[in-house]
Protein backbone atom coordinates (compact mmCIF):
# COMPACT_ATOMS: atom_id res chain seq x y z
CA UNK A 1 0.00 0.00 0.00
CA UNK A 2 0.97 3.39 -1.33
CA UNK A 3 0.48 6.35 1.65
CA UNK A 4 0.30 9.18 -0.39
CA UNK A 5 0.16 12.86 1.44
CA UNK A 6 -2.76 14.76 0.57
CA UNK A 7 -2.79 18.44 0.05
CA UNK A 8 -3.62 19.17 3.21
CA UNK A 9 -0.75 17.35 5.44
CA UNK A 10 -2.90 14.18 5.64
CA UNK A 11 -2.56 10.79 4.12
CA UNK A 12 -4.97 8.60 2.18
CA UNK A 13 -3.93 4.37 1.81
CA UNK A 14 -3.81 3.85 -2.30
CA UNK A 15 -4.16 0.20 -3.45
CA UNK A 16 -2.88 -1.10 -6.50
CA UNK A 17 -5.08 -3.98 -8.14
CA UNK A 18 -2.67 -4.87 -10.61
CA UNK A 19 -0.38 -6.00 -7.62
CA UNK A 20 -0.16 -10.00 -6.34
CA UNK A 21 -3.40 -10.92 -5.06
CA UNK A 22 -2.18 -12.02 -1.81
CA UNK A 23 -0.75 -8.54 -0.98
CA UNK A 24 -3.54 -6.56 -1.97
CA UNK A 25 -5.76 -8.68 0.12
CA UNK A 26 -3.89 -8.14 3.31
CA UNK A 27 -3.59 -4.31 2.15
CA UNK A 28 -7.02 -3.78 1.79
CA UNK A 29 -7.98 -5.62 4.89
CA UNK A 30 -5.17 -3.08 6.66
CA UNK A 31 -6.79 0.16 5.19
CA UNK A 32 -9.99 -1.00 6.37
CA UNK A 33 -9.16 -1.25 9.69
CA UNK A 34 -6.70 1.43 10.20
CA UNK A 35 -9.31 4.32 7.92
CA UNK A 36 -12.23 2.44 6.71
CA UNK A 37 -10.97 3.99 2.91
CA UNK A 38 -9.07 3.43 -0.27
CA UNK A 39 -8.08 4.64 -3.08
CA UNK A 40 -7.89 2.11 -5.89
CA UNK A 41 -5.87 2.43 -8.94
CA UNK A 42 -5.73 0.05 -11.83
CA UNK A 43 -9.03 -1.00 -11.53
CA UNK A 44 -9.61 -2.38 -14.95
CA UNK A 45 -13.30 0.02 -14.80
CA UNK A 46 -13.02 1.01 -18.86
CA UNK A 47 -12.49 5.14 -19.22
CA UNK A 48 -15.12 5.26 -21.82
CA UNK A 49 -18.19 3.87 -19.46
CA UNK A 50 -16.81 6.51 -17.00
CA UNK A 51 -16.74 9.37 -19.29
CA UNK A 52 -20.25 8.21 -20.93
CA UNK A 53 -21.93 8.10 -17.59
CA UNK A 54 -19.65 11.47 -16.17
CA UNK A 55 -21.61 13.46 -20.13
CA UNK A 56 -24.83 12.32 -19.16
CA UNK A 57 -24.20 13.64 -15.57
CA UNK A 58 -23.02 17.44 -16.72
CA UNK A 59 -25.82 17.34 -19.34
CA UNK A 60 -28.29 17.24 -16.95
CA UNK A 61 -27.00 19.45 -14.17
CA UNK A 62 -26.84 22.00 -16.96
CA UNK A 63 -30.53 22.02 -17.61
CA UNK A 64 -32.19 24.59 -16.56
CA UNK A 65 -33.53 24.15 -12.82
CA UNK A 66 -36.93 24.12 -13.97
CA UNK A 67 -36.52 21.23 -15.87
CA UNK A 68 -34.37 19.41 -13.35
CA UNK A 69 -37.13 20.41 -10.67
CA UNK A 70 -39.72 17.94 -12.42
CA UNK A 71 -37.39 14.68 -12.52
CA UNK A 72 -37.93 15.19 -9.01
CA UNK A 73 -41.37 13.73 -9.05
CA UNK A 74 -39.78 9.82 -9.63
CA UNK A 75 -39.10 10.53 -5.69
CA UNK A 76 -38.06 8.47 -3.49
CA UNK A 77 -35.64 8.42 -6.54
CA UNK A 78 -34.82 11.07 -9.29
CA UNK A 79 -33.57 14.65 -8.21
CA UNK A 80 -32.97 16.74 -5.54
CA UNK A 81 -31.17 19.81 -4.47
CA UNK A 82 -30.04 20.43 -1.09
CA UNK A 83 -31.99 18.79 0.94
CA UNK A 84 -30.36 15.59 2.09
CA UNK A 85 -33.00 12.75 3.42
CA UNK A 86 -36.20 13.49 5.42
CA UNK A 87 -35.10 15.09 8.52
CA UNK A 88 -34.08 18.76 7.84
CA UNK A 89 -30.68 18.23 6.22
CA UNK A 90 -28.86 20.25 4.00
CA UNK A 91 -26.11 21.12 2.19
CA UNK A 92 -24.34 22.98 -0.84
CA UNK A 93 -25.17 19.90 -3.84
CA UNK A 94 -27.81 18.97 -6.25
CA UNK A 95 -28.20 15.68 -7.14
CA UNK A 96 -29.76 12.51 -8.89
CA UNK A 97 -30.57 9.23 -6.98
CA UNK A 98 -31.31 6.11 -8.70
CA UNK A 99 -32.05 2.37 -7.38
CA UNK A 100 -29.83 0.25 -9.52
CA UNK A 101 -32.22 -1.96 -10.78
CA UNK A 102 -32.98 -2.15 -14.40
CA UNK A 103 -36.68 -1.48 -14.25
CA UNK A 104 -35.60 1.83 -12.10
CA UNK A 105 -32.97 2.92 -14.37
CA UNK A 106 -35.51 2.64 -17.24
CA UNK A 107 -38.33 4.42 -15.51
CA UNK A 108 -36.35 7.12 -13.97
CA UNK A 109 -34.74 7.81 -17.66
CA UNK A 110 -38.01 8.86 -19.17
CA UNK A 111 -38.19 11.90 -16.69
CA UNK A 112 -34.19 12.91 -16.71
CA UNK A 113 -33.66 11.81 -20.13
CA UNK A 114 -34.35 13.34 -24.13
CA UNK A 115 -33.24 9.98 -24.65
CA UNK A 116 -34.24 7.51 -22.57
CA UNK A 117 -32.64 3.99 -23.74
CA UNK A 118 -29.23 5.64 -24.33
CA UNK A 119 -29.65 7.28 -20.72
CA UNK A 120 -30.27 3.82 -19.36
CA UNK A 121 -27.98 2.04 -21.23
CA UNK A 122 -24.82 4.27 -19.96
CA UNK A 123 -26.38 3.99 -16.41
CA UNK A 124 -26.49 0.24 -16.89
CA UNK A 125 -23.08 -0.24 -18.30
CA UNK A 126 -21.50 1.62 -15.26
CA UNK A 127 -23.66 -0.24 -12.63
CA UNK A 128 -22.53 -3.71 -14.01
CA UNK A 129 -18.93 -2.34 -14.00
CA UNK A 130 -18.66 -0.43 -10.85
CA UNK A 131 -20.51 -3.34 -9.34
CA UNK A 132 -18.51 -5.99 -10.31
CA UNK A 133 -15.45 -3.92 -9.38
CA UNK A 134 -17.14 -3.82 -5.89
CA UNK A 135 -17.48 -7.58 -5.81
CA UNK A 136 -14.07 -8.15 -6.75
CA UNK A 137 -12.68 -5.92 -3.99
CA UNK A 138 -15.29 -7.49 -1.28
CA UNK A 139 -13.66 -11.05 -2.59
CA UNK A 140 -10.76 -9.48 -1.88
CA UNK A 141 -11.44 -8.60 1.44
CA UNK A 142 -13.25 -11.97 2.65
CA UNK A 143 -10.06 -13.45 1.60
CA UNK A 144 -7.64 -10.95 3.29
CA UNK A 145 -9.95 -11.61 6.39
CA UNK A 146 -9.60 -15.22 5.89
CA UNK A 147 -13.24 -16.39 5.54
CA UNK A 148 -13.77 -19.23 3.78
CA UNK A 149 -16.31 -18.32 1.83
CA UNK A 150 -14.90 -15.65 -0.34
CA UNK A 151 -18.25 -14.66 -1.65
CA UNK A 152 -19.90 -13.93 1.84
CA UNK A 153 -19.71 -10.23 1.36
CA UNK A 154 -19.81 -10.23 -2.60
CA UNK A 155 -23.07 -12.56 -2.71
CA UNK A 156 -25.23 -9.75 -1.09
CA UNK A 157 -24.35 -6.77 -3.58
CA UNK A 158 -24.80 -9.83 -6.39
CA UNK A 159 -28.27 -11.00 -5.65
CA UNK A 160 -30.91 -10.00 -7.96
CA UNK A 161 -32.75 -8.29 -5.25
CA UNK A 162 -30.01 -6.29 -3.74
CA UNK A 163 -30.81 -3.14 -3.09
CA UNK A 164 -27.89 -0.95 -4.40
CA UNK A 165 -27.79 2.74 -5.49
CA UNK A 166 -26.35 5.34 -7.73
CA UNK A 167 -25.84 8.72 -7.05
CA UNK A 168 -24.64 12.06 -8.91
CA UNK A 169 -23.63 14.83 -6.62
CA UNK A 170 -22.74 18.25 -8.12
CA UNK A 171 -21.35 20.78 -5.89
CA UNK A 172 -21.78 24.34 -8.02
CA UNK A 173 -19.05 26.60 -7.40
CA UNK A 174 -18.95 28.90 -4.37
CA UNK A 175 -19.67 33.20 -5.24
CA UNK A 176 -16.20 34.66 -3.67
CA UNK A 177 -18.88 35.31 -0.39
CA UNK A 178 -19.65 31.84 0.03
CA UNK A 179 -16.31 30.80 0.11
CA UNK A 180 -15.22 33.60 3.40
CA UNK A 181 -18.26 31.88 4.75
CA UNK A 182 -17.68 28.59 6.61
CA UNK A 183 -21.42 27.31 6.89
CA UNK A 184 -22.61 27.54 3.50
CA UNK A 185 -19.10 25.57 2.07
CA UNK A 186 -20.13 22.08 2.85
CA UNK A 187 -21.54 20.36 0.05
CA UNK A 188 -22.70 17.29 1.93
CA UNK A 189 -22.24 16.87 5.41
CA UNK A 190 -20.34 14.65 7.87
CA UNK A 191 -21.80 11.19 7.70
CA UNK A 192 -20.96 7.63 7.27
CA UNK A 193 -22.93 5.39 4.36
CA UNK A 194 -25.49 2.89 5.77
CA UNK A 195 -24.57 -0.16 2.83
CA UNK A 196 -21.87 -2.07 2.54
CA UNK A 197 -18.74 -0.37 0.34
CA UNK A 198 -19.16 2.40 -1.14
CA UNK A 199 -17.37 3.22 -4.90
CA UNK A 200 -16.57 7.12 -5.03
CA UNK A 201 -14.89 8.56 -8.60
CA UNK A 202 -14.65 12.41 -9.10
CA UNK A 203 -13.79 14.77 -11.25
CA UNK A 204 -10.57 16.48 -10.85
CA UNK A 205 -11.85 18.88 -8.59
CA UNK A 206 -11.15 18.27 -4.60
CA UNK A 207 -13.74 18.48 -2.12
CA UNK A 208 -14.07 14.74 -0.75
CA UNK A 209 -12.49 14.73 3.05
CA UNK A 210 -12.47 11.35 5.47
CA UNK A 211 -12.16 12.05 9.48
CA UNK A 212 -9.71 9.71 10.35
CA UNK A 213 -9.49 10.79 14.16
CA UNK A 214 -12.58 12.90 16.11
CA UNK A 215 -12.53 16.21 14.39
CA UNK A 216 -9.46 15.66 12.23
CA UNK A 217 -10.19 15.98 8.45
CA UNK A 218 -8.15 14.83 6.00
CA UNK A 219 -8.50 15.97 2.38
CA UNK A 220 -8.74 13.26 -0.63
CA UNK A 221 -6.62 14.48 -3.32
CA UNK A 222 -8.53 14.81 -6.49
CA UNK A 223 -8.11 11.58 -8.83
CA UNK A 224 -10.45 10.94 -11.74
CA UNK A 225 -8.64 8.02 -12.71
CA UNK A 226 -9.17 5.96 -9.14
CA UNK A 227 -12.06 4.94 -7.28
CA UNK A 228 -12.09 6.12 -3.56
CA UNK A 229 -13.64 2.86 -1.66
CA UNK A 230 -15.45 3.60 1.56
CA UNK A 231 -16.39 0.80 4.08
CA UNK A 232 -20.13 1.53 5.04
CA UNK A 233 -22.35 0.65 8.09
CA UNK A 234 -23.11 -3.02 6.83
CA UNK A 235 -20.02 -4.15 6.49
CA UNK A 236 -18.71 -2.59 9.98
CA UNK A 237 -21.30 -4.85 11.37
CA UNK A 238 -20.35 -8.19 8.90
CA UNK A 239 -16.94 -7.70 10.36
CA UNK A 240 -18.13 -7.12 14.05
CA UNK A 241 -16.21 -4.37 14.12
CA UNK A 242 -13.17 -5.01 12.24
CA UNK A 243 -13.71 -2.78 9.90
CA UNK A 244 -15.26 0.32 10.46
CA UNK A 245 -17.25 2.69 8.39
CA UNK A 246 -15.43 6.25 7.37
CA UNK A 247 -16.85 9.49 8.49
CA UNK A 248 -16.79 11.87 5.21
CA UNK A 249 -17.87 14.98 4.19
CA UNK A 250 -17.75 16.67 0.81
CA UNK A 251 -17.19 20.43 0.74
CA UNK A 252 -17.69 22.71 -1.96
CA UNK A 253 -14.66 24.88 -3.76
CA UNK A 254 -14.38 27.56 -6.47
CA UNK A 255 -14.86 25.28 -9.02
CA UNK A 256 -17.74 22.88 -9.87
CA UNK A 257 -17.19 19.02 -8.58
CA UNK A 258 -19.17 16.00 -9.33
CA UNK A 259 -18.87 13.15 -8.14
CA UNK A 260 -20.22 9.61 -8.92
CA UNK A 261 -20.96 7.34 -6.51
CA UNK A 262 -22.30 3.75 -6.03
CA UNK A 263 -23.58 2.55 -2.92
CA UNK A 264 -23.92 -1.96 -2.72
CA UNK A 265 -26.14 -2.82 -0.71
CA UNK A 266 -27.60 -6.20 0.15
CA UNK A 267 -31.23 -7.24 -0.12
CA UNK A 268 -33.98 -5.66 1.67
CA UNK A 269 -34.91 -8.49 3.51
CA UNK A 270 -31.02 -9.31 4.30
CA UNK A 271 -29.72 -10.33 7.63
CA UNK A 272 -26.65 -8.85 8.38
CA UNK A 273 -25.02 -10.19 11.55
CA UNK A 274 -21.56 -10.40 12.52
CA UNK A 275 -19.70 -13.40 10.41
CA UNK A 276 -19.56 -16.13 12.98
CA UNK A 277 -15.48 -16.40 11.77
CA UNK A 278 -15.43 -12.82 13.62
CA UNK A 279 -16.92 -13.70 16.85
CA UNK A 280 -14.15 -15.16 19.57
CA UNK A 281 -14.75 -15.24 23.46
CA UNK A 282 -12.31 -12.13 23.42
CA UNK A 283 -14.29 -10.26 20.81
CA UNK A 284 -18.28 -11.15 21.24
CA UNK A 285 -20.61 -9.93 18.85
CA UNK A 286 -21.08 -6.46 18.99
CA UNK A 287 -24.24 -5.38 17.10
CA UNK A 288 -27.62 -7.49 17.29
CA UNK A 289 -28.69 -9.10 13.90
CA UNK A 290 -31.22 -7.04 11.78
CA UNK A 291 -32.53 -7.01 8.01
CA UNK A 292 -31.43 -4.25 5.59
CA UNK A 293 -34.68 -3.11 5.56
CA UNK A 294 -34.67 -2.60 9.31
CA UNK A 295 -31.34 -0.89 9.43
CA UNK A 296 -32.40 1.36 6.40
CA UNK A 297 -35.76 2.56 8.44
CA UNK A 298 -33.72 3.57 11.20
CA UNK A 299 -31.14 5.49 8.77
CA UNK A 300 -34.42 7.55 7.69
CA UNK A 301 -35.39 8.40 11.07
CA UNK A 302 -31.92 9.81 11.96
CA UNK A 303 -30.27 13.17 11.36
CA UNK A 304 -27.35 12.68 8.56
CA UNK A 305 -24.53 12.89 10.79
CA UNK A 306 -26.02 10.30 13.54
CA UNK A 307 -24.42 6.87 14.66
CA UNK A 308 -27.02 4.22 13.13
CA UNK A 309 -25.08 1.77 14.38
CA UNK A 310 -25.68 2.50 17.80
CA UNK A 311 -28.73 1.78 17.73
CA UNK A 312 -27.81 -2.00 17.23
CA UNK A 313 -25.41 -2.19 19.72
CA UNK A 314 -25.74 -5.72 21.65
CA UNK A 315 -24.22 -3.52 24.91
C1 LIG B 1 -25.87 8.58 2.89
C2 LIG B 1 -25.39 7.69 1.74
C3 LIG B 1 -26.28 7.78 0.48
O1 LIG B 1 -26.02 9.02 -0.19
C4 LIG B 1 -27.78 7.73 0.85
C5 LIG B 1 -28.06 8.90 1.76
C6 LIG B 1 -29.52 9.10 2.20
C7 LIG B 1 -30.21 10.17 1.33
O2 LIG B 1 -29.56 11.12 0.89
O3 LIG B 1 -31.41 10.03 1.13
C8 LIG B 1 -29.48 9.44 3.72
C9 LIG B 1 -27.98 9.28 4.14
C10 LIG B 1 -27.38 8.44 3.03
C11 LIG B 1 -27.78 8.60 5.51
C12 LIG B 1 -28.92 8.82 6.56
C13 LIG B 1 -30.27 9.17 5.92
C14 LIG B 1 -30.35 8.53 4.55
C15 LIG B 1 -29.99 10.80 4.12
C16 LIG B 1 -30.26 10.62 5.57
C17 LIG B 1 -30.40 11.61 6.43
C18 LIG B 1 -28.66 7.65 -0.40
C19 LIG B 1 -28.03 6.61 1.82
O4 LIG B 1 -28.37 5.48 1.56
O5 LIG B 1 -27.79 7.05 3.11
Amino acid sequence: MVVVASGGGGQVPVVDLSRKRSQVSDLIVKACQEYGFFKVVNHGVPRDIIARMEKEGLDFFRRPATEKEITGSVTPFGYGNKNIGFNGDVGEVEYLLLHTNSLSVSQASHAISSDPSNFSSVVNDYIEAVRDLACEILDLMAEGLRVPDKSVFSNLIRDVDSDSLVRLNHYPSGSGRDIKDHRVRVGFGEHSDPQILTLLRSNGVAGLQISVQDGVWVPVPPDPSSFCVNVGDALQALTNGRFSSVRHRAMTSNRTRMSMVYFGAPPLQAWISPLPEMVTAERPSLYRPFTWAEFKKTAYSLRLGDSRLEHFKTH
